[in-house]
């Protein structure tokens, strides 16, 4: 018998259409199974998508805002009902385990009951006025139609945060999902199509970094876009969206740290180094990629450490018991094998892992081996985004040492320190050079009611998506000045300072 692979469209203007683009192939990276096929949508689907977002933004922006946040309310009753069948898609394509593969539902659930809040908010200020009856208030404004690019890692979640907000802030959006997980986005937008969303307020294109990721940013109907990837497109984004002079929105990953204080709880601490570094197959933006052990406690960490890192049960995520799957595709797998490959030239100390997995259902995906590196602080392995589950372990002298370690890399997205010691918590709360940290818990886990993002190369553009924070992205400030006097008031020049009628 020969199953039929189902085959998916484009979304535009309210409307699943064939596309007249080539089509790609994605598959369960587990065991190579197909799922779907989908287009590489053409230069014009681009445009008539953005056309369609154009044409939908005027009565959207005119939707009162709680309304708005309404269908988002719809839209997360039904991914409520959908869960577990949307979680074993995300598992399914992406290669997450199946716990995972429900929590990034369930954080699609979470900001879309949160940011739907925000239509009932949104709150702008009244500020006094230095002139007598006049009133001063700021409200937000949609940018206009906006372009969302997401990754592979976290395929409903994203594109969750990015939509939720944008919908909600009055945008239309035109969604580019990555090539690897085209069927997650495809679920996540049918969804939003049985919430209601109006015709051309929801859209999105399969395709080409070149054709439709380009294609947006540079389109003259697309007044933002947010991005999430790696540092070297996020780049190409922000500077092709600079030229345009468009809001943009970029998260470009990290090299996160956690440092290990000399009075750290080591069950605790190995709890959360496994979770940090080995959950999605250390596939997040905010993995622990590394971990900075004091002096004293390194040997017995590095002990602890192999042991745990080689009972972990790695096999098909769709197996409630695995607890590591594959990375998410053949390229994943060929650049975190070339890392484990730099730390063996480089002369780092291969704790346990450094493999390929072979033999029996591991022939037929992507399977690493959990891999600890110990790594002297000026390697690569110390300084790179590796995105898989490699985690590199350093030796700090003290506190000072271990801090000036975390800080030395070009991403500052999330840190965490482990200790009891409230003067170390503190001071790392301060000192750590991240959007984000933990204290007494790894670099993973973001809720979605907090601003999350990151600085220096990981959140060049100072934006952050989730929390109340989300709304910047897809809104400008308009400030408003009502003059009820009657009269023409003069600012700075009629400095009289009583009233005196
Ligand atoms: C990402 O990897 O880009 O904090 C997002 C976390 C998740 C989100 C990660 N809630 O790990």
């Amino acid at each position: 018998m020969t199953s039929t692979v189902q085959e998916y469209g484009i979304f535009i203007g309210g409307k699943w259409q064939k596309s007249e683009g080539k089509r790609f192939e994605t598959r369960n990276p587990a065991t190579g199974e197909i799922l779907g096929t989908f287009p590489l949508a053409t230069k014009d689907e681009l445009n008539e998508a953005a056309r369609a977002a154009k044409d939908a933004f005027d009565k959207w922006r005119r939707t009162p805002a709680p309304r708005r946040g309404e269908l988002l309310l719809d839209a997360a009753r039904i991914f409520r009902r959908k869960k577990e069948e949307l979680g074993r898609i995300v598992t399914t394509e992406m290669g997450k385990v199946l716990a995972e593969g429900r929590g990034d539902v369930q954080e699609v659930i979470d900001f879309f009951e949160y940011v739907a809040g925000e239509g009932r908010r949104m709150f702008g200020e009244t500020v006094p006025s230095e002139l007598p009856n006049k009133m001063c208030l700021t409200v937000r404004m949609p940018v206009g139609p906006v372009g969302l690019i997401t990754p592979w890692n976290f395929p409903m979640a994203i594109p969750g945060w990015k939509s939720g907000a944008a919908l909600v802030a009055g945008c239309p959006i035109v969604l580019k999902p990555s090539s690897l997980t085209p069927l997650c986005a495809a679920k996540f937008v049918e969804v939003l199509d049985e919430a209601g969303f109006p015709p051309g307020v929801v859209n999105m294109l399969t395709g080409t970094g070149s054709v439709v990721g380009d294609g947006l940013v540079a389109h003259p109907d697309i007044r933002a876009i947010s991005f999430t990837g790696g540092v070297e497109t996020g780049r190409h984004v922000y500077e092709t969206a600079a030229r345009k002079m468009i809001k943009v929105g970029l998260e470009l990953g990290g090299k996160n740290p956690i440092i290990a204080m000399d009075d750290a709880d080591l069950e605790l601490l190995m709890d959360g180094v496994m979770f940090g570094a080995f959950g999605t197959a250390g596939q997040r933006c905010t993995a622990t990629s590394r971990l900075i052990v004091h002096q004293k406690i390194y040997d017995q960490v590095l002990d602890e450490l192999t042991d745990r890192a080689e009972k972990l049960r790695v096999g098909n995520p769709i197996d409630e018991r695995t607890e590591m799957g594959p990375v998410a595709s053949a390229e994943q797998e060929r650049k975190v094998l070339e890392y484990i490959e730099i730390g063996r030239k480089e002369a780092d100390t291969l704790l346990t892992g450094g493999t390929k997995l072979r033999g029996g259902a591991f022939d037929k995906g992507f399977f690493i081996a959990p891999t600890v590196f110990a790594v002297e602080r000026r390697k690569r392995l110390a300084l790179e985004e590796i995105f898989g589950p490699v985690l590199s372990v350093l030796k700090a002298k003290d506190f000072e040492d271990a801090v000036a370690i975390a800080n030395s890399v070009k991403y500052g997205l999330s840190s965490s320190i482990y200790t009891d010691d409230l003067r170390w918590a503190f001071r790392a709360m301060h000192e750590l050079e991240a959007g984000i940290t933990y204290v007494n818990a790894p670099t993973i886990g973001a809720e979605v009611q907090l601003p999350f993002g990151g600085i220096k190369e990981t959140g060049p553009t100072g934006t952050r998506e989730a929390g109340p924070t989300a709304l910047d992205e897809f809104t400008y400030w308009k400030t408003i000045y009502v003059d009820y006097s009657g009269r023409l008031q003069r600012a700075q020049i009629d400095t009289d300072r009583l009233v005196r009628e």
